[in-house]
């Protein structure tokens, strides 16, 4: 690279930076994720490192962190506050491993990495400092640049889990406390709900939720927002001059100060705590390095039960003679390194846009991306759901957007970066017919979603009723998966679920690609279908909005399935969770032809046994709502499912004030945090079993 190339990109970059922190700091709506601030400002790094001439005093790389608000009087951190390293792989993990061990070795401390190591989530959250004299909170301050922060004082003496006075009387005079300032996920859903109703947009993560809350003027604000704090370290200690200076006073005052400090990180977390102090509960000392990524994983695991948002773990060399022996470079401590997850966040293109056609003709919009690592897989495809949303983003093709992968959670498209919008933007055009039978489409009143008018004779209706028709939920058609399906409907071997009883060893093992062994598998599993139950088989109709639970209502109110074939839209709303829309699309199933010519086959190639009446004392669960949740161990979630609402008991998917129970399996997420939110009973696996025996 040529100097004026490097003075070009330099002055690219800052720009670009100091845009982004005032985004970010000043107006509190980040623009860009902050892997892709992370990427700039390591550019940045790199070509000054290189071209230490062209540096300036005012370069973004001078000031991690962003710049004290003119509103708030600045607080000088007596000690500064540090920042950390970051590693972001296993690998990563052991360099920064050897570097402190060859540190160690050199000063012939240690040569082995046999030594205590504190490990801790990394909270996404905001670093304060917290002071007490004499055990009373005088002041906070964020961390700011490290060295100057912004005088929060008000706003966190607000903090509910903050104490105002320290507990016991074993103190130093001067106390300084650091630690994280967050937003616990069910405030911030909270919080968020609130704005949105209120036609506000909210804000876009907990730590954006957490920062706009400590920078309120009004502290009656903050007071509103339940944030909570873990404390992380410590900071100044020392006795109070003017303690010192009365007389009696001076030897007490001198016994508690540094002296106070316990020799090991863990051990003074613990202090602090015992001074009523709040400490991560996930906080765990290791007996050394070795136990690092187990920590990590395990913490990885947990992440999304957590009531709190984390983006890695930290590692802390536990010894303090260790520590002090190890020392800082620039900033951060030598002894102690972030250990990073995925990012959940990135940057990528929007190539193009096709449209989908699903089994009631949604036709649904899907982005296809440039692929990208994000959340730890490549993802390549995302949904656009509708025109709605399509507006909502104002999204356009070629645009640069941001995906979000959190957890297992599939990917979606958060925002579009407007000032990345090239020339060759285009605006997404809907198709005006179906693009598989070429249909007309409608799109209902009231409603945000295109559809085919195609019905069964759009193929991509019936390849998708077949499928949902022989899916686990359903038939359960062992040996007939999605792919199979489609190979069937586009060699004409069918058009119905129906055609699927009529197919004959011979027809299936002559397929392309089609072992004799893989046909023989598909006979014997559609034989093993054809014995079902009601539920079952009303759910495998498909009917719009017709779910498991709506199945198996209908089939336990009405008994058989000529009766609910001939039912009345009054009749089918006496049925539990089955309003005028529902009865409606029923109605509307069982009046078209070609639904009723395949109904009518079914019912000849099949079998299910009729249900009997139940009385109210065979009901013990009858009006009680239960949510399940997480990985249960003893039973699949379907099996439990349907044993509760034998017993009467409504299952529903969604945590809300009128759930009786949730059961919370292994891994149990948001739904056990809302549960815990809203005082819904919980039980466990065990409980609930016991409850279903009874
Ligand atoms: O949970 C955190 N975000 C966290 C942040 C943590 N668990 N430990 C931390 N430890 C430090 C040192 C090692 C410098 C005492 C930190 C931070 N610093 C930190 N947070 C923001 C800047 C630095």
């Amino acid at each position: 690279m040529s100097e004026q190339t490097v003075i070009k990109r330099m002055a690219e970059i800052c720009q670009l930076l100091n845009h982004y922190d005032h985004q970010y700091y000043v107006l509190d709506e980040p623009s860009v994720p902050d892997v892709e601030y992370d990427r700039l400002m390591q550019e940045l790094i790199a070509l000054e490192t290189a071209h230490p001439e062209l540096k300036t005093l005012d370069s973004p790389s001078q000031k991690v962190g962003g710049a004290a608000l003119k509103s708030f009087s600045q607080v000088t951190h007596q000690l500064p506050m540090l920042s950390l390293d970051n590693v972001f792989s296993a690998d990563e993990w052991q360099a920064f491993a050897k570097r402190l061990l060859d540190r160690l070795n050199r000063g012939g401390v240690k040569s082995t990495l046999d030594f205590a190591i504190c490990a801790e989530p990394k909270l996404d959250g905001l670093a304060v400092s917290l002071r007490y004299e004499n055990g009373v909170f005088v002041q906070a301050a964020t961390r700011g640049d490290g060295t100057v922060g912004e005088n929060i004082t008000e706003n966190v003496r607000t903090i509910k889990s903050i104490p105002l006075r320290l507990q016991g009387t074993s103190f130093p005079d001067i106390l300084e406390v650091r630690g994280e300032v967050f937003m616990p996920k069910a405030s911030f859903d909270a919080l968020n709900k609130q704005a949105i109703k209120k036609g506000e947009k909210g804000f876009a993560n907990p730590r954006n939720a957490a920062a706009g809350s400590l920078r309120q003027l009004d502290s009656k604000i903050t007071a509103k927002r339940n944030l909570g704090f873990y404390a992380y370290g410590i900071g100044f200690v020392g006795a109070l001059a003017n303690i010192a200076n009365n007389g009696d006073n001076v030897e007490e005052s001198k016994s508690i100060d540094e002296s106070w400090l316990a020799n090991s990180h863990y051990q003074r977390l613990c202090q602090i705590k015992a001074l009523g102090l709040p400490m991560c509960p996930e906080v765990k000392l290791l007996d050394n390095a070795t136990q690092v990524e187990a920590f990590y994983q395990d913490i990885l695991q947990q992440r999304a039960s957590l009531s709190y948002e984390i983006d890695g773990t930290v590692f802390k060399v536990d010894d303090i003679a260790l520590q002090q022996q190890l020392g800082f470079v620039a900033r951060a401590p030598r002894w102690a390194t972030a250990y990073k997850f995925p990012a959940q966040e990135e940057l990528t293109t929007l190539e193009s846009v096709d449209f989908q056609v699903g089994r009631t003709g949604a036709i649904t919009p899907v982005a296809r991306l440039k692929p990208i690592f994000v959340g730890g897989v490549t993802v390549s495809n995302a949904t656009l759901h509708n025109q709605d949303e399509i507006d909502r983003l104002s999204i356009q093709i070629n645009d640069t957007v941001i995906i979000r992968r959190a957890g297992d959670v599939i990917p979606q498209i958060v925002s579009v970066v407007l000032e990345r919008r090239p020339e060759n933007a285009q605006v997404i055009a809907f198709p005006t017919v179906c693009p598989v039978c070429q249909s007309a489409v409608l799109k209902a009143e009231g409603e945000a979603v295109l559809r085919c008018t195609g019905g069964l004779y759009c193929q991509a209706q019936r390849k998708e009723a077949i499928k949902h028709f022989a899916s686990r939920k359903a038939l359960d058609v062992d040996g007939l998966g999605d792919k199979l399906v489609e190979q069937l409907v586009d060699e004409g071997l069918i058009k119905t679920p129906a055609d699927l009883f009529k197919l004959t060893e011979l027809d299936v093992s002559t397929m392309a690609r089609m072992g004799q062994k893989s046909a023989t598998n598909l006979i014997k599993g559609l034989e093993v279908a054809r014995k079902t139950t009601l539920a079952k088989f009303v759910y495998a109709l498909g009917i719009r909005e017709v779910g498991e639970t709506t199945a198996a209502n209908l089939a336990q109110y009405f008994l058989n399935f000529s009766a609910i074939k001939s039912a009345s839209e009054a009749q089918l709303q006496q049925v539990p969770d089955v309003g005028v829309i529902v009865a409606k699309n029923i109605i509307n199933f069982f009046a078209q032809d070609h639904n009723v010519e395949v109904v009518e086959e079914l019912e000849n190639m099949m079998s299910w046994p009729d249900i009997e009446a139940k009385n109210d004392d065979e009901l013990p669960l009858k009006d009680q709502t239960f949510v399940l949740t997480g990985t249960l161990s003893k039973m699949d979630r379907n099996e439990a499912k349907a044993a509760l609402q034998a017993l009467g008991a409504k299952v529903s998917g969604s945590v809300s004030a009128k759930t009786h129970y949730l059961v919370a399996g292994e891994k149990s997420g948001s739904k056990l945090v809302k549960a815990t939110a809203l005082g819904v009973s919980v039980l466990t696996e065990d409980e609930m079993i016991a409850l279903l025996n009874k």
